[in-house]
């Protein structure tokens, strides 16, 4: 391992931000022209050069970055963890090849990462691994995990609520598509849901709901609701879109059960900006449309800011490097609104990701030879912030806990959210949830919060706690184990 420095702190950064915010409302009279101001679009720091495309992102406990590419041999493949908050890096190789493989935080902490591929990505990777690898964020270090019994090149790994982890489709080490999901368990190792076969997508977009039944969103147009319990499989909807492949799936923010898509390609050229919701809470679920996006886009990505919010960057309007859609947009779930936002650096297409920091800000990367990291800040990082000042590390089901906060009065406090870090390739945030959680007020600068009663709104693990105020700004997060 060696270390990289980037340039610039953000302490620097924000100081000559926010003196530019200041001296703004005065010239604002003068020049009415609209201009993009970081308070109101939020603003990109970098780009830095990244010693490799990051192609598979992942927020650790640590509060650093764990990302990795892939290589012309497995030896080749870097991994890089960043330290965000002092912009250090340290740089190293993986033992096998993870690229294209699938990842979520496990409940211990640690990033479980299942497949990759076999050959060359040069030459085309038809055939799935049965590999998996653990990263340790504390050591830093990799370690072999069991072997699952399938192989998988483009699965999507989904943790239920009590900490296990699913692994669904993908291709396997014949070359075939995997029609088997399997289970992980830290004590029982991998193995199949006997009966659960359905041939799916790759990279299927699969969420947990409040009842413990898991969505699979496409990006085909039936949606699928698979029990895991029995397990068994039903179609649920069928999209009014015929094909989202290379588009988003939200399990959004301030509801229960609702999920939306956003963008994607019918035929692999032409991108949409349109998106749909569905309610699975509602008696009769079924696809609605929802307000489109400003750009055409797919092999975007969507996540979750730190206020509920939903933040999409990066894709192409069509199949072609220079239909790149640098412009970024933030879908407002209760205003049910699109606005767009501060232009990326550098083009996101295939291959890129990012994820949500603690302190709110977005860290994308990636792309296919796009070696470079930016960060955005969004716009509620150039507003005055509520803090929390102590909260217990360690959260249990059906209980209430205290939150201390630091100077901000409790009855500024709108909400109280759990949010999951993610792990995100392929325009796929795989475990990306919001969870709100009911509050009262107990003292001047003080709330006290209920944890969550059901195990599926809030699957064990570890959770980025934030307070935001009635501005929609967000606290910097604590880190918290929910068991
Ligand atoms: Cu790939």
């Amino acid at each position: 391992m060696y270390p990289v420095r980037l340039g610039l702190s953000p302490a620097a950064l924000c100081l000559g931000l926010c003196a530019l915010a200041l001296a703004t409302p005065a010239q604002a009279q003068v020049k009415p022209k609209p201009r993009s101001l970081p308070i109101v679009d939020g603003f990109w720091e970098g780009p830095y050069d990244w010693p490799h495309a990051s192609v598979h992102t992942a927020l650790l406990p640590t509060g650093n970055v764990l990302s990795y590419a892939y290589g012309t041999s497995a030896i080749d493949v870097f991994w890089t963890e960043l330290d965000a908050t002092h912009y250090t890096a340290s740089v190293g190789y993986l033992a096998k090849s993870l690229f294209c493989g699938g990842h979520v935080l496990f409940a211990d902490g640690r990033l479980l990462v299942a497949g990759g591929t076999t050959s060359d990505p040069t030459f085309g990777h038809v055939k799935g691994p049965t590999h998996t690898e653990f990263y340790d964020p504390w050591t830093h270090a990799w370690s072999a995990g069991d072997d699952m019994n399938h192989g998988r090149y483009y699965p999507t790994l989904l943790t239920q609520a009590d900490g296990t982890v699913l692994a669904l489709s993908g291709i396997n080490e014949l070359g075939e598509y995997e029609q088997v999901v399997e289970r992980y368990d830290d004590v029982l190792g991998w193995n199949d849901l006997q009966g659960s076969e359905l041939l799916q997508d790759l990279y299927p977009r699969a969420h947990l709901l409040s009842f413990g039944g898991v969505l699979v969103a496409g990006p085909g147009p039936v949606s699928m609701l698979f029990d895991p319990s029995l397990p068994a499989w039903y179609p649920i909807a069928t999209t009014q879109s015929a094909y989202r492949a290379e588009g988003c799936s939200v399990l959004l923010p301030g509801a229960t059960d609702r999920v939306m898509l956003i963008g994607g390609t019918d035929d692999g050229v032409i991108g949409t900006d349109t998106c749909e919701s569905i309610d699975l809470a509602s008696g009769s679920p079924s696809w609605q449309p929802a307000p489109p996006m400003a750009y055409p886009r797919f092999h975007h990505n969507a996540l979750i800011l730190a206020n509920g919010t939903v933040f999409v960057f990066g894709g192409a309007e069509f199949d072609d490097p220079a239909a790149s859609v640098l412009p970024c947009e933030i879908y407002f779930p209760e205003s049910d609104r699109w606005r767009t936002v501060a232009p990326l650096h550098r083009a996101r297409l295939y291959h890129s990701s990012g994820v949500l920091l603690p302190d709110g800000r977005v860290q994308v990367g990636g792309g296919d030879g796009e070696h470079s990291l930016e960060i955005y800040w969004p716009p509620y990082m150039f507003r005055p912030r509520p803090a929390i000042q102590n909260v217990s590390s360690d959260l249990q089901y059906a209980s209430s806990f205290t939150l201390d906060l630091d100077g901000t009065p409790a009855t500024d406090i709108e909400r109280v959210a759990l949010i999951r870090p993610v792990a995100t390739t392929h325009s796929v945030a795989m475990d990306q949830r919001f969870v709100e959680l009911p509050f009262g007020i107990s003292g001047d600068h003080q709330l006290v919060v209920d944890a969550p009663a059901n195990p599926n709104l809030a699957p064990l693990g570890v959770y980025m706690l934030v307070v935001i105020d009635g501005h929609g700004t967000p606290s910097v997060a604590r880190m918290v184990y929910l068991d």
